[in-house]
């Protein structure tokens, strides 16, 4: 009986994070990310969709092991579930030009609202 309990709540829990995933659309362009600052809960995934509108870029987040290619006018999805709290850099990962080095954005992971 307590092994069906804990299979239903494994089973509820993968459920929750499948279901309600928190969506952002971002677009990518020469030298910025927008929305520049992308603001997820802990412990719910997260779907970002983006598009680069100008030229091939990246999207690079060191601490989630997130580096992608954007190709232009191509929408690239990422999805992962953030497992820690706190401000995480996200930048471009191919050369795009002068601004590259400065083409960044940021990742607010908030603590999980109590239930
Ligand atoms: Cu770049």
């Amino acid at each position: 009986m307590l092994r069906i309990i804990h299979i239903a709540l494994l089973v509820a829990a993968a459920l929750q994070a499948g279901a309600d995933p928190q969506v952002i659309t971002m677009t990518a362009k020469k030298y910025e990310f927008s929305p520049s600052t992308v603001t997820v809960e802990r412990g719910r995934a997260v779907r970002l969709e983006i598009t680069a509108t100008d030229r091939t870029h990246g999207f690079e987040i060191k601490e989630f092991n997130i580096k992608v290619k954007l190709e232009k006018d191509k929408k690239t999805v990422v999805e992962f579930t953030p497992d820690k709290a706190g401000e995480f850099e996200i930048k471009c990962s191919e050369f795009c030009g002068f601004g590259h080095g400065r083409m960044k954005g940021k990742l607010v992971v908030t603590e999980e609202k109590k239930k």
